[in-house]
């Protein structure tokens, strides 16, 4: 005879096989989007995407509610001159980590519909190249750091 829950463990084990996708292979630390000044119509979004699952997986879109576009970005070298540009796919290799960091690998979202208030969360989606996807919540932080943040100088000098 067959318990309920033997039915249930069995229907939990397949489920899990069948789910398995590139997105539960991957994890993905501070996320975060940059600040850009109210009249840019643009930011970036950075991630550091570990996978740690035994193949390759390929990042072919990225999506967000916060603005129009959004796409997979890297910076070139042309010339001597740094420009950025859209990437087809972002593929991790088995083991292997994507860092996206400002003038490196990032997350572009064009178009934004409204200035980025520090402080928010934005969630991207992104899709591998099997279907599944991965939503993360990105903070935004501000360009440079608040004044606050610097060492106070005042309070700390010694007087002489
Ligand atoms: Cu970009």
């Amino acid at each position: 005879m067959i318990r309920p829950s033997m039915l249930l463990t069995a229907l939990l084990i397949a489920g899990n096989v069948f789910a398995a996708g590139s997105a539960d292979s991957v994890t993905i630390t501070d996320p975060w989007i940059r600040q850009s000044p109210a009249v840019a119509q643009a930011a970036g979004a950075f991630m550091i995407i570990k996978n740690t699952g035994a193949k390759e997986v390929k990042i072919t879109k990225a999506d967000n509610p916060a603005s129009k576009v959004t796409e997979l970005h890297n910076h070139f070298n042309e010339g001597g001159v740094m420009k950025m540009r859209a990437i087809p796919s972002l593929d991790i290799k088995a083991g292997g980590e994507a860092i996206l960091k400002p003038g490196s690998l990032h997350v572009m979202l064009i178009g934004l519909k409204a200035p980025l208030e520090v402080g928010k969360v934005i969630p991207i989606t992104l899709t591998f190249d099997d279907g599944s996807n991965k939503i993360i919540e990105a903070t935004v932080k501000p360009a440079m750091p608040p004044p606050a943040a610097m060492p106070a100088a005042g309070h700390e000098m010694h007087k002489h």
